[in-house]
């Protein structure tokens, strides 16, 4: 269909958004369309094709895009409300500096020169590495590949990691370990084709609630769904079978059904043989994990057990999902591998309608984990410690190796650092630790401990008001760039107005420091494009090898998945057809050992506490808190508990509740309702304190990846005096 067809002409707005922080007159009034700038979502991880709406340098309005396989013309409610940012009165306009212990406006040229002051004081004193850098994937991949260069070329440390480490590296390093490359297998449309999906720890209709008509899509070809999460979600609810997996024990589960598998023989001894490494061992570990033995584990019943590894071990084509709820796990990369085991005894990987994958989650959390903002990481997902990555990348960005610094630690571990003393500054884009760390009560006093914080962002975040620089940064809207989606499909952001008052493009941030830093001339990018052609050569030959792709490639296919390694090839969206990416092309199978969460439940603390999302609000909610409709849907957190659970401690549904763990304590509005397993609570985590449930939550971290465990800790909750929250 024609672009034109969605040219909304100005007399046919009729409506107006009237809401919290909407201008006077509403956000269209006595607006016309200029034009519509194609682009895509600026929240989660599926990256839905729309148009902005843009009048003069304002941005008032969106449209699906019906011409884009991602979404074909959906949106969900974050996706139509996300333009409201872009002019919205709490945009930061000007940079802020800490004075007297306040946060005062300040010029350009104050604020840099004091970040780059303080910067070589700090360095000077104590060395390069006791400054950190620490990103995000809500950034184009530009800005990722810029960030993890300013750490190691601008500032010369060790230290850059990104908010992804708390996402689903787990997910990324059982990829590795099994595929020698982290990404999903296959584009979505293949789910349409699958017979079985079955989906590990995902509330996938709230957090990817367009990527679901896929999942429909297969369900209406008469597809079946197993849905393992410790509460019946909405998905859950239309699924074949719910398997109500007590928290942080999934891998008792998963090995379960492989030895069901097993048993029954649903093998696929070709592929086996002809494809994977390892069986054996992954065979033998699962020996004694009966349906009966891990439901005394997992609490799932064992003719549960057994019929789920029925219903897919006689699909022809099944498909295997899992997110945060499989991940965030101090055994987050063994639960990946426990179910990469199922994915390939059955041979059903690497071929239509077949397939394995993490739901990734942040619109660029693909992306921002490919081209070196990650502490273990080089561009094109190369190795920081691999002695011939070092050498190719210092070339590409004109150093001697001797000067390229070496691996990192995770953003967790830096946590650590800065409570030691040993980090005395960071940089930091694109994240809000005040929400999104565990253990805040821990993270905030090191965070605190810093002698110099820089944070640029466009709103002012709970971590943004403790800094002692805030420079205001860009929204998506207002930059060009690319983002790799859910799919590992690379697609392209468009510009659609200039940053207000005196925002800068992040990119340009970020250069104007390294020049400031004398190191101007390994920053000197005229646009994205040039940071967009550095980074396809940094990547060239590399897992993530970008060299074949171009903004004009992208916008003529809607989107290439990489790899792509040469200009005239078409991209790679089924990883899996004819290899894995180890060097013998094999997949490799995986031991797996259940182990307990660190923390479980006691006398003291004797329910779970689990945590995630609802979909009207993202991550920490520094943007969605924002938007008057998203905020009226869920304007505050809840606790949510079983009626049996609520019952036991006299707590009515409304009621306020406090929930304890060994860390700390929130008073929250109890949510009664029978879709949770009785001895779990769970609390949505998009606020901060003094109702961020990170206050409670544990920082012990999967030694594999070091991803937090943020959804399973001992907690208690009893009724809490007075009047609601
Ligand atoms: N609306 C909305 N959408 C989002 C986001 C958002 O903030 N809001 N964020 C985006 C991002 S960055 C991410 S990472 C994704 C996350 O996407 P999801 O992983 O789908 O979301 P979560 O709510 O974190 O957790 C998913 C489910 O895990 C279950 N769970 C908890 N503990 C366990 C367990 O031990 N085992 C199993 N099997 N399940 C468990 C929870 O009950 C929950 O239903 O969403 C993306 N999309
Ligand atoms: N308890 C608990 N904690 C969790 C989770 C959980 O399930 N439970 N989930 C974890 C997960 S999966 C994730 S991904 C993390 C996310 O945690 P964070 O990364 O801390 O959360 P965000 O809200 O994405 O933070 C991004 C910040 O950068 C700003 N920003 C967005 N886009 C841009 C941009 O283009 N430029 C600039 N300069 N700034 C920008 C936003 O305004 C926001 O303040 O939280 C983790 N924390
Ligand atoms: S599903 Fe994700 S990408 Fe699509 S509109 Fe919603 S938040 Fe945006
Ligand atoms: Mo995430």
């Amino acid at each position: 269909m024609s672009v034109d067809k969605f040219i909304f002409q100005p007399e046919d707005k009729t409506y107006e958004f009237l809401e919290r922080g909407t201008p006077p007159g509403g956000w269209r009034a006595g607006m016309t369309i200029d034009r519509l700038v194609p682009t895509h979502c600026a929240f989660c991880g599926v990256q839905c094709a729309m148009y902005l709406e843009v009048s003069g340098n304002k941005v008032v309005g969106v449209e699906p895009r019906l011409d884009h396989p991602i979404n074909e013309g959906r949106l969900c409610p974050k996706g139509v409300a996300a333009y409201q940012q872009v002019n919205h009165p709490d945009r930061l306009l000007k940079p802020l500096i800490r004075k007297n212990g306040r946060l005062v406006e300040s010029t350009w040229d104050e604020a840099l020169d004091l970040v780059v002051k303080r910067f070589q004081d700090i360095q000077r004193e104590h060395g390069k590495d006791a400054l950190a850098v620490y990103g995000g994937s809500s950034i184009t991949t530009e800005k990722a590949y810029l960030l993890g260069k300013f750490a190691r070329v601008g500032l010369g440390t060790r230290y850059v990691d990104y908010n992804g480490r708390l996402c689903m590296v787990a997910a990324a390093s059982a990829n590795f370990r099994a595929f020698g490359i982290d990404r999903i297998g296959q584009p979505y449309a293949d789910i349409s084709l699958a017979d079985c999906l079955f989906v590990v720890g995902s509330n996938t209709t709230e957090t990817f609630p367009v990527a679901i008509h896929f999942f429909w899509k297969a369900r209406d070809r008469g597809a079946k769904l197993i849905v393992a999460d410790p509460r019946l979600t909405q998905m859950a609810r239309t699924a074949d079978l719910h398997l109500p997996v007590l928290p942080g024990t999934d891998s008792a589960l998963l090995n379960a059904i492989l030895h069901v598998i097993i048993k029954e023989d649903y093998l696929d001894r070709e592929f086996i043989a002809r494809r994977t490494r390892d069986f054996d061992k992954a065979a033998a570990a699962v020996e004694r994990y009966t349906p009966e033995y891990a439901q005394n584990i997992c609490g799932v019943p064992a003719e549960k057990i057994v019929a789920a590894a029925h219903l897919w071990g006689q699909s022809a084509k099944a498909m295997l999902f899992h997110a945060r709820g499989l991940e965030h796990h101090t055994q987050g990369t063994e639960n990946c591998l426990a179910a990469i085991n199922i994915v390939l005894a059955t041979g059903k990987i690497g071929k239509p309608g077949c397939g394995y994958g993490t739901l990734t989650g942040q619109g660029n959390g693909q992306g921002g984990r490919e081209h070196g903002q990650k502490c273990d990481q080089l561009p094109g997902q190369r190795s920081i410690e691999d002695p011939e990555a070092r050498k190719y990348v210092a070339g590409v960005w004109g150093i001697p190796v001797e000067e390229m610094p070496p691996g990192g630690v995770s953003i967790v571990d830096m946590f650590e650092l800065m409570d030691k003393g040993v980090l005395k500054g960071m940089f930091s884009l694109c994240n809000n630790s005040l929400v999104s760390i565990p253990n805040l009560n821990w993270a905030i006093p090191a965070l605190r401990k810093l002698e110099f914080l820089v944070v640029v962002d466009f709103f002012l975040s709970e971590t943004a008001a403790l800094a002692d620089v805030v420079l205001p940064g860009s929204v998506w809207a207002e930059d060009e760039g690319v983002v790799a989606n859910q799919e590992g499909r690379v697609i392209k952001i468009n510009k659609a107005v200039d940053p207000p008052g005196e925002a800068r493009i992040d990119w340009q941030i970020v250069c104007d420091i390294a020049r400031r830093l004398g190191k101007g001339q390994h920053f000197d990018f005229s646009s994205p494009r040039a940071i967009f052609d550095e980074l396809r050569l940094a990547s060239k030959g590399g897992r993530a090898d970008y060299y074949g792709i171009s903004y004009e490639k992208v916008e003529a296919q809607k989107g290439v998945f990489w790899p792509c390694p040469a200009p005239d090839h078409p991209g790679t969206p089924r990883l899996f057809d004819d290899r894995f990416y180890h060097a013998d092309g094999r997949a490799i199978f995986h031991p797996i050992e259940f182990k307990p969460a660190f923390e479980i439940p006691d006398d003291e603390y004797p329910y779970y506490l689990t945590t995630g999302r609802v979909v009207y609000h993202y991550l920490s909610g520094n943007q969605t808190r924002r938007l008057g409709f998203l905020l009226s849907q869920a304007p505050e957190p809840w606790v949510e508990m079983h009626p049996r659970l609520a019952a036991r401690m006299g707590i009515r549904d409304g009621d306020r509740a406090r929930v304890r763990t060994r860390r700390g304590e929130v008073v929250l509005r109890a949510l009664v309702a029978r879709t949770i397993r009785p001895d779990t609570l769970f609390i949505p985590y998009h606020w901060g304190p003094p109702r961020a449930v990170n206050l409670l939550t544990v920082n012990a971290l999967d030694p594999l990846s070091r991803i937090p465990e943020f959804k399973a800790c001992a907690a208690t909750v009893e009724r809490a005096e007075g009047a609601a929250p």
